[in-house]
């Protein structure tokens, strides 16, 4: 590998948490650079050369113009996740735009259809393994929420250039190294955690990763959220990472579910939310409760975390410990069963559907192959629907592991039983479990629908849903 040999000429000034500009224009270089973790120095690839790239802000119907300055080694694309525009900017690469070539540069320009919590990343091999993604963050005309403060956490796992490289990681996968990764705490006496509903099992994950970071940050050096006492806080979160699911809770507090996958939802009060691969959750949280605490993440399956500090102003109280877990993850649980969309979400369809597509989840963990219907990507058909027709996808995943499903180009009803379940763009398809969803084929184009795990992805749990 390459890795940072020519990083130095192109490198700027590393993007820190919210630094955003309201502005429509941007310049998106993606480069390799380096960077600090853990007291290590760490060669990776990024956007502007910062870990996360940095954030993009504007206002529904605004346009977004992007320019890439692709200075890596390789092809790369943008892929803007969970945004529903037209199918030649979705940046999936050999589906709806050849890779922008290294040393080329490639404008993304669309008008921004929705508002919410969103995040751009490369859709190309395994560079979403690196640090190739970045906040986007859509604010609506009309601002319905009230809050003072808000922070977007995007949650991370890393290995590049700590633990090889996430391309070695992968040839590890393929050749048998799976089933010991998955051992280390392998979530024990973690079940019947409390909570309604079923609890999901913590599975042991594929990867365990040398680190899990928040905002580009390990455990031992957090972001700290500054926040004054009797504010109304929201928090984005975006789980951006290639293979991790955790359970996010903030210690002393309560949290407030309002949107997932960037449209609302009726609020949700719990202690603790579940967060899968490409999924993301915005939450009010009441700052009634002045101190130091640890926001954590914890990676399902290890007792392993990722964490941020939330800190009051005028309180002197030292940090919790880099590792702590928060009492709080262990109550209740956000499921999907307690989310019902909220009546300005996203129109579904309603009623029987036209098309009803069964869409198989399986796997050889052996072989480290995975499949959809039995196919890998490489040799299969693209899955093909009528326009403006209500579809629905029935999952069965026959598989040992949790699946995040991402739906390119359209917003997808989960049914949960309460007729009005929450408006998606990503979900987690638990072991022997069944699933469906709705949607309607209102896009034009071939899309990329996926598990977001993206050593599932990239083992062939993949398929191009055709809109024509
Ligand atoms: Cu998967």
């Amino acid at each position: 590998m390459v890795l940072g040999a020519c990083g130095a000429a192109e490198r700027r000034a590393p993007s820190q948490g919210q630094n955003g500009v309201r502005a429509a224009g941007y310049d998106l270089e993606v480069v390799p650079f380096d960077f600090e973790l853990g007291g290590r120095k760490v060669s990776s690839w990024g956007y502007n050369g910062g870990i996360p790239g940095p954030e993009i802000r504007l206002k529904e119907g605004e346009t977004l113009r992007a320019t890439v300055r692709n200075r890596l080694p390789e092809g790369t694309t943008i892929h803007w996740h969970g945004l529903p525009i037209p199918n030649e900017m979705d940046g999936v690469p050999d589906v709806t735009q050849p890779p922008i070539g290294s040393g080329e540069d490639f404008t993304y320009e669309y008008k921004v259809p929705v508002s919410g919590t969103y995040f751009y990343h490369s859709h190309v091999g395994m560079q979403f393994d690196r640090a190739v993604y970045g906040p986007l963050v859509i604010e609506p005309q009309q601002e319905s929420l009230s809050y003072d403060r808000e922070f977007t956490l995007m949650l991370d796992d890393w290995l590049d250039g700590i633990d090889g490289t996430p391309e070695q990681k992968l040839e590890s996968l393929e050749s048998g190294g799976s089933a010991m990764a998955g051992m280390e705490g392998m979530g024990e006496g973690m079940e019947g955690m409390g909570g309604t509903g079923e609890v999901p099992r913590q599975w042991p994950p594929d990867v365990v990763y040398p680190f899990y970071l928040v905002n580009g940050k390990p455990p031992e050096s957090p972001e700290e959220l500054r926040v004054n006492r009797g504010e109304e806080v929201r928090l984005r979160l975006i789980n951006s990472s290639s293979a991790s699911i955790y359970r996010v809770a903030l210690q002393g507090h309560r949290m407030t579910v309002t949107h997932t996958d960037g449209q609302p939802v009726e609020p949700v009060e719990v202690n603790a939310l579940r967060i899968g691969q490409g999924e993301r959750y915005d939450v009010l949280v009441n700052a009634g409760n002045p101190g130091v605490w640890q926001l954590a993440a914890q990676a399902e399956g290890t007792k392993k975390i990722g964490r941020a500090l939330f800190r009051y102003g005028g309180s002197s109280a030292s940090p919790p410990p880099a590792d702590f877990e928060p009492p709080e993850l262990g109550k209740k649980l956000l499921l999907y069963d307690m989310l019902t969309a909220a009546p300005e979400a996203e129109a579904p369809p309603g009623g029987e559907p036209d098309e009803v597509v069964p869409i198989t989840l399986n796997g050889d963990e052996e072989k480290y192959i995975w499949t959809i219907n039995d196919e890998v990507f490489s040799e299969a058909d693209p899955i093909e629907v009528g326009r403006n027709r209500h579809i629905r996808f029935e999952f069965e995943n026959k598989s040992m592991m949790p699946h995040p499903m991402h739906l390119h180009g359209h917003f997808f009803r989960v049914q949960n039983g309460t007729g009005r379940g929450p408006m998606k763009d990503t979900v987690l398809v638990e072991p022997m479990q069944k699933l469906t969803i709705d949607w309607l084929s209102d896009n034009l184009g071939d899309w990329a629908f996926h598990c977001h795990m993206i050593y599932h992805q990239e083992s062939g749990m993949m398929r191009v849903v055709k809109v024509a």
